[in-house]
């Protein structure tokens, strides 16, 4: 089978996108995924991402696959890539500036190209219910706030909120005396995260301005996660760290989000750039 495909990166969290427009299931399978993602043996990304034809009221429809081959249910750097690629299949000028509504397993999410390159993005307003992120971690309480979580012999203070996808959010004094790579995967597999989870470490630089450095689910170690971004604003708003809005420094570069309250959506605004063009033979 020959697949023409398009890598993108929002941030240097990177995308193999595939146009899947002529039907309505995913044409590869997710241990396909797992191979193009791998950075050695294929093309090499955080995830393959598949531009899928419209359902109900909206222009297309997104799925994804996590380089482990997981299936998350939305990908915040991946939808801007999206848009751009979208907007190139259909041969919209560069500068366009052009709305799509695409319906994802987290509902439907509008994202914006701007002239200027970068795309916002409406997402949905986040979930804050504990079964709804999910996670067992609410001792008796309707949302986690600055819960008591023990992992690897530290109690952490985290807040836990869905953006579609589960995110956890710690708030910490020394960003750079974190380990990830050992802190991460117990968090991802801790049993009080049934779905598994998405972990963030922010450091408050100034109410406006966040350091964030995270652990994806089914993908370890990004260089940025946009929906890891709006998580950590909404955490800082629920933890008074912050106001309704926020510059959000990832190891890729910058996001800035916006959120007014509960009940209204996140909005999200970044850049997403082609990288290359190929075909794979499988
Ligand atoms: O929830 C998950 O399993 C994530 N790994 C999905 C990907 C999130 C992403 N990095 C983002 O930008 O939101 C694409």
């Amino acid at each position: 089978m020959r697949v023409e495909f398009t890598k993108y990166q929002g941030l240097g969290n990177d995308f193999v996108l595939v146009d899947n427009r002529h039907q309505s299931q995913p044409c590869l399978t997710p241990a396909q995924a797992v191979q193009i993602c791998d950075r050695n043996f294929g093309v090499g990304a955080d995830g393959v991402i598949f531009a899928l034809p419209s359902v109900k009221n909206t222009d297309y429809r997104l799925r994804i696959y996590n380089s482990d081959g997981s299936e998350p249910e939305m990908c915040g750097n991946g939808i801007r890539c999206l848009a751009r690629f979208l907007a190139q299949l259909e041969g919209q000028p560069a500068t366009a500036t052009v709305t799509y509504r695409i319906d994802t397993l987290a509902g439907v999410i509008t994202p914006r190209l701007q002239a200027n390159g970068q795309v916002e993005v409406e997402m949905s307003p986040p979930y804050l219910a504990a079964d709804q992120i999910p996670t067992t971690l609410a001792s008796g309480q309707p949302q986690v706030i600055n819960q008591p979580l023990a992992v690897a012999g530290q109690t952490w203070s985290v807040t836990c909120l869905s953006m579609g996808n589960p995110h956890c959010v710690i708030f910490v004094e020394d960003l750079e005396a974190i380990d990830l790579t050992i802190l991460g995967p117990q968090f991802e597999h801790h049993p009080q995260f049934p779905q598994r989870i998405n972990t963030e470490f922010i450091q408050v630089l100034r109410p406006d301005y966040l350091k964030m450095r995270v652990w994806e689910r089914g993908a370890g170690l990004t260089l940025a996660c946009g929906t890891g971004a709006c998580a950590a604003l909404v955490a800082g708003v629920l933890t008074g760290h912050c106001q309704g809005e926020a510059t959000i420094e990832l190891p890729g570069g910058p996001l800035l989000i916006r959120w007014m309250g509960q009940g209204h959506p996140v909005y999200m605004t970044g850049p997403a750039e082609q990288v290359f063009t190929g075909v794979l033979d499988l």
